[in-house]
């Protein structure tokens, strides 16, 4: 095993600026005075690169040759943000970049923005995972993030003249990107199509075409660790880089198609959150960067070895699948063993089993992929053929058990029409996990009962997390300093369970003020950010209400702008007397998937709410709302900071976690929410009287679905929903169209599927709690206090902790 170095020895301001000055130089070819605040910014993301560099290495190295195994975490989606501080944080180099850059004739902040913020991925999976792969380097875990390059990420949204949503294309790749390492000696080749063919007895497959995965590796700093782990995203080439024939008769566009159709598997990512698509190139996409992955780590573990014995390939790796997106690797990895390695069925399933384990994000019955055998076929002949045996051995396996004929049709993973892919990853893997206690009870109860009842060692609970660095100490400075204050140390860092000794400064007002001046301090920040990016006005003195996330009916965003329209109907007309309302600014932010109609369409409502509201003189100064356009990691990162009351009702059971409702409570902001994902832990944590509870849970929900559920019933009994909807339909916010909104509103009254109706009522009731707290400003932070006090829990190093003693098992490296 190789001595772990120090990264590079740490330098001085003024040598760190010529390090600088020599990228800006050398790499880039500008003269100092030439430099933008881009160029400075690539030239100070090489610069710390290469202190991280040896570290890289030593980390590598020992992931081959060190004392445990390492950890795959495939997933489709890496959500990472910015790069840039978080490198300097974990290089410890932070301070140096300050002074240079300043040295530079540049202030810090403008190059940190410089950077553009890659998009690869659409909401909590992705980020999850970036999540991950920080805490697995902080831990000194020996990791790879498995993935794929996307040229294009989620899309840049934005709203036209009528508050509709526009997306355009997030072309993250057109200006230099300093931090992938793209590695054309370690490629991969990845086939498909043909068709399987007998040689010898042996199945053969032959397949039509093949891409060139090429490896993009970015460096994954540990906080304080030592330790740099890989993200190895792939990217698609063509072999052909044109048909030469087709070029010379002229046919440049057909010249170019093979080139064209390959490229195309990694341009785009899907920007679905939560839902299915079904798409061949979807599947394309996900045996594209799994093949590539898995080829990779026997590379890696085996290094020159011909005939390696894969017997031992669970010891060396075990891969985590995230979602159902990467189960194809099952199927793959039997393939690999199979036909590639010559090993027989049984031993090859012996080590598939082993290497696997997998992760459902979600209850939605129509997020679990299934895929049409059909497509399987066309596209992955070989793998079909195998899926098919697996399915059959299951079955068996399942009369073995002893379970009836009529419960193992039901849990068919293939069933002549359709590969069921979370039926594939929870045969075909040890372990699976859901993301949040009640989301796991609910997986082994309803989702997944079968499966748990014919094995239920297999299903364990690890519950979502976020990583303190990025979303505390670089997103909220000012609190990272106020507590280390209070704690009297730094560790907490990365020891977040420490936050429990600010539990007692609750009760000492000197410190409940500074904690509130932090704060207002944020929310005064915040005012010029919104000011800046969105040329919004924002009253710093009204209470900050934020509902971030993506757009989905299971989310409900409808109950917040419902309530927030009935607010403004009530001090219009006087129900509401005026002299009473809390000063409130209301803060959405979210994307809608493209082809999403109801969801694109409350969007367009909460754009026509905030114009209405925002321009009555009437609530001014008692309610604003915004629909800030593009949430992503940079305004998380500093709107959470800033807010006081944060939004997490879903309805019950339908939520499998949630990681926004984590960074809220982690940053001193109160959660009105209902029992759902991982509010229900966090409110057992930060105790039921520092968290604002309403609505139905998942019990009330059931039988209120088995009673018949009929939203008119609701709409008749509250007043003020009545009047909330009766606005939408009347055209106030459509400038008096009545059609505008009419399906939607016709979903509400008729279907509702996620009964926000239902928890109207008890939602609009709760706001009087809200408000009544907040004017005792000391009250109200002291619970803020206990919100960041006992939510150390939910950091991403407790989860992957969980996993490396539930699932994995494995640790750091020595
Ligand atoms: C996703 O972001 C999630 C689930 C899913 O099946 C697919 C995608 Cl892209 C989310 C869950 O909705 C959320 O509750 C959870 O916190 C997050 O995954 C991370 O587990």
């Amino acid at each position: 095993m190789t001595e772990i170095t120090a990264p590079k020895s740490p330098v001085t301001a003024e040598q760190f600026a010529d390090e600088i000055r020599e990228q800006l130089k050398y790499a880039q070819g500008v003269t100092v005075e030439q430099a933008t605040a881009a160029d400075v910014y690539v030239a100070a993301a090489k610069a710390v690169r290469n202190h991280l560099q040896d570290a890289w290495f030593t980390t590598q190295a020992d992931t081959v040759n060190g004392n445990t195994k390492a950890v795959g975490y495939l997933s489709a989606e890496f959500l990472m943000g910015k790069q840039l501080e978080n490198a300097l944080l974990n290089a410890g180099l932070t301070d140096q970049f300050d002074a240079a850059v300043e040295a530079l004739g540049f202030q810090p902040k403008d190059i940190v923005d410089a950077e553009y913020e890659p998009g690869l991925g659409n909401g909590g999976l992705g980020r999850l995972a970036a999540c991950f792969i920080d805490s697995l380097a902080s831990l000194g875990v020996p990791a790879f993030g498995y993935g794929i390059q996307y040229r294009y990420g989620i899309f840049k949204q934005q709203f036209d003249e009528n508050g509709k949503q526009v997306e355009t294309p997030d072309y993250w790749l057109s200006n230099e990107e300093p931090w992938g390492h793209i590695d054309y000696n370690r490629d991969q080749k990845v086939s498909f199509g043909g068709e399987v063919v007998e040689e010898n007895g042996k199945k053969v497959w032959k397949p039509a075409w093949s891409v060139r995965a090429v490896p993009v590796d970015y460096l994954v700093p540990g906080y304080k660790s030592q330790r740099v782990n890989t993200l190895r995203l792939w990217t698609a080439r063509s072999y052909d880089e044109f048909d030469l024939l087709a070029f010379n008769r002229s046919e440049y566009m057909e010249a170019v198609e093979p080139k064209v159709k390959a490229e195309n598997i990694s341009k785009i990512l899907y920007p679905e959150d939560s839902t299915k698509v079904g798409k061949e190139l979807r599947l394309e996409q996900q045996y594209f960067f799994v093949s590539a992955s898995l080829h990779d780590a026997i590379r890696v573990f085996y290094p020159g070895q011909d005939k390696p014995d894969l017997t031992t390939f669970p010891d060396k790796i075990t891969f985590q699948l995230n979602d159902t997106h990467p189960v194809i690797g099952i199927p793959e990895l039997m393939r690999i063993l199979i036909d590639e390695y010559g090993y027989d069925w049984d031993t090859a399933w012996t080590i598939t089993q082993k290497t696997f384990n997998y992760t459902c994000h979600t209850l939605l019955p129509e997020a679990l992929e299934v895929w049409p055998s059909s497509l399987i076929g066309e596209l992955l002949p070989r793998h079909l053929e195998i899926i098919e045996k697996i399915s059959d051995q299951f079955k068996a396996e399942l009369k073995d058990k002893g379970v009836a004929e009529n419960t193992i049709n039901d849990m068919a993973i293939y069933t002549g029409d359709a590969v069921r892919m979370a039926y594939l990853a929870t045969y075909g893997g040890s372990h699976v996990n859901g993301v949040a206690e009640l989301h796991s009870q609910l997986l082994k109860d309803v989702t997944l009962k079968n499966f748990s009842d014919a094995y239920p060692d297999k299903f364990t609970n690890v519950t979502n997390g976020v990583t303190p660095r990025r979303f505390i100490k670089l997103a909220n400075p000012a609190l990272s300093d106020l507590i280390t204050e209070g704690l009297g140390t730094d560790k907490w860092l990365s020891d977040l369970e420490l936050l429990q000794g600010l539990a007692p400064l609750a009760q000492d007002d000197e410190f409940v003020k500074k904690f509130a001046a932090v704060k207002q301090a944020n929310k005064h920040s915040f005012v010029g950010f919104a000011k800046d990016h969105y040329g919004i006005d924002i009253d710093e003195n009204t209470m900050f209400n934020t509902m971030v996330k993506r757009l989905h009916e299971y989310k409900r965003q409808s109950l917040k702008i419902l309530a927030v329209i009935s607010r403004y109907a009530g001090i219009k007309n006087g129900t509401i007397n005026a002299d009473d309302v809390l000063p409130r600014t209301v803060f959405f932010g979210a994307k809608a998937a493209p082809g999403y109609y109801l969801a694109k369409m409350t969007i367009q409502l909460i754009n026509n709410v905030s114009r209405v509201v925002n321009n009555d003189p009437d609530v001014k100064g008692k309610l604003a709302v915004h629909m800030l356009p593009n949430y992503n990691i940079e305004m998380a990162q500093n709107l959470i900071p800033a807010t006081e009351l944060d939004e997490q009702i879903s309805q019950a059971g339908k939520e499998a976690s949630g990681t926004g409702n984590m960074k809220f409570a982690l940053n001193g902001a109160l959660t009105v929410g209902t029992l759902d994902g991982a509010n229900v832990e966090i409110r057992e944590r930060v105790g039921a009287e520092n968290f604002f509870l309403f609505g139905m849970n998942v019990d009330e929900v059931e039988s209120l679905y088995a009673t018949g559920y009929d939203p008119a019933k609701y709409y008749e009994a509250d007043p003020r929903l009545k009047q909330a909807i009766d606005l939408v339909a009347g055209g106030t916010f459509s400038e008096g169209d009545r059609n505008a909104y009419a399906p939607l509103v016709a979903d509400w009254l008729t279907k509702d599927w996620f009964m926000t109706l239902a928890d109207f009522s008890s939602y609009a009731n709760i706001q009087a709690q809200i408000e009544e707290l907040y004017t005792h400003p000391l009250d109200w932070n002291r619970k803020a206090i206990l919100n960041v006090a006992n939510s150390g829990f939910f950091s991403s190093d407790r989860s992957i902790e969980d996993y490396l003693e539930r699932i994995w098992h494995t640790g750091p490296l020595a």
